[in-house]
């Protein structure tokens, strides 16, 4: 392999909007706020960040299709869609990493329709509820279980 090898970051509808709307509830991080600590994280253990947001499902769907085989590991909060895709489930079934699920919030705190995940069943782990730290915790996760992270480290 040459460069870096590659963690994977997958938003769902509405994050776009993180900051700006709402901060009661999703915090006064922006998304591109998260992005950054995602890059700062994801540098500190040694891989590259591909970091996307998308409104659209079949967005969603191309871009698991594109990393499925390249990216060494997948955090998705696919939002609103985590509720309702089975396309996006079948899609994540196909990815060859360990994919991890994330929530700002604790979703079993919520409406009944966002205690039903989609996601979960391919899930790896899941992590609800810490707001923007629950993506520190999962990259470090896909990092411990990336059996070739030895050697993929520079640095000891
Ligand atoms: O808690 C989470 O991370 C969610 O995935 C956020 C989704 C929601 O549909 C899920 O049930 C739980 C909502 C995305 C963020 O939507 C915003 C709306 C307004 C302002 C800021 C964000």
């Amino acid at each position: 392999m040459t460069g870096r090898p590659i963690l994977a970051v997958l938003g769902g509808p509405n994050l776009n909007l993180l900051g700006q709307r709402e901060p009661a509830l999703y915090g006064t991080a922006t998304l591109t706020d998260l992005e950054a600590l995602c890059t700062r994280v994801a540098d500190e253990l040694g891989y590259d960040i591909d970091f996307r947001q998308s409104n659209h499902e079949g967005d969603l769907v191309d871009f698991v299709h594109e990393i499925r085989d390249t990216a060494s590991g997948l955090v998705v909060n696919a939002a609103a869609y985590t509720h309702t895709s089975i396309a996006l489930h079948d899609a994540l079934v196909t990815v060859a990493a360990p994919v991890i699920e994330v929530h700002l919030t604790n979703v079993h705190a919520r409406e009944e329709f966002r205690h039903v995940s989609y996601v979960a069943p391919i899930a790896a782990a899941v992590v609800a509820g810490f707001g923007a730290a629950g993506y520190d915790f999962a990259l470090r996760h896909l990092a411990s279980l990336d059996t070739h992270r030895e050697i993929h480290r520079v640095h000891p």
